[in-house]
């Protein structure tokens, strides 16, 4: 079963997806000058640009972004800094094989901009959440999430590089999973059925 991944940008969790060896069949932006696609070519993987701007509605840019992913078949559709926000049909097409990670830990800071509101709010841990994607923005049932420290001084830039680093290591681990059939959805909670996974503790690296 192999995996779509959905970027707008930088592409450093796509890079961390494809080290891991997992098998992405393609990579789709909606913005033609991400740095994640020329990654994508170099290693040979499938690229698309659906530029949301070109079309009417958000309906039609989901309906067109669609008609790419089906031709992939893919076993899941990971966004990966993916920017733009989905319409409730295309999240209900694709319902259980769709997945984030959000630089926060959710349900603190849905939305945007989660280092400098994190920061402003004062907690003294922060992280990153992989979880489902639902119509509800940032509130799908949550897979994994990895805690980091904010230390004393940080800048939204040193702060969203440690979340960083742990966003790399919880999302392939994630992708497995649901590649795998190890995550099931029981009362909008996940379970994973890995014997495995209860030996992974994910440390702040301070
Ligand atoms: N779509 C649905 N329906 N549900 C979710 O939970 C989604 C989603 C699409 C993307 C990722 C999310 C994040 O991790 C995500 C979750 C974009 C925005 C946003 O406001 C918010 C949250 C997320 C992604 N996008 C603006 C929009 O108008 C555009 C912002 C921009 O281009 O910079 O779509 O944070
Ligand atoms: C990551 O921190 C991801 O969690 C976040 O954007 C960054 C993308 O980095 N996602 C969002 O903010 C979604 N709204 P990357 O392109 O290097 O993977």
């Amino acid at each position: 079963m192999s995996l779509v991944v959905l970027i707008s940008g930088r592409g450093s969790n796509l890079q961390a997806i494809a080290a891991a060896g997992l098998p992405v069949a393609a990579v789709i932006s909606n913005r033609a000058d991400a740095a994640g696609l020329e990654f994508a070519r170099r290693h040979g993987i499938e690229t698309a640009v659906v530029p949301h701007r070109e079309f009417p509605s958000r309906e039609a840019f989901d309906e067109a972004l669609a008609r790419i992913v089906d031709r992939c078949a893919p076993g899941a559709i990971a966004l990966a800094g993916f920017m733009r926000i989905f319409t409730p049909g295309f999240v209900a097409r694709y319902a259980g094989r769709l997945i984030n990670i959000h630089p926060s830990l959710l349900p603190a800071f849905p939305g945007l901009d989660t280092h400098a509101r994190a920061l402003a709010a004062g907690v003294k841990l922060h992280g990153c959440t992989v979880h489902f994607v639902t119509a509800d923005l940032d509130q799908g049932p949550i897979v994994a999430q990895a805690a980091v420290p904010v230390l004393t001084g940080d800048t939204a830039a040193e702060l969203a590089a440690r979340v960083l680093r742990q966003e790399h290591v919880i999302y392939p681990r994630a992708l497995a999973w649901l590649l795998g059939g190890k995550l099931v959805i029981e009362d909008g909670r996940v379970r994973v059925n890995d014997s495995h996974a209860a030996q992974f503790v994910f440390s702040p690296d301070a």
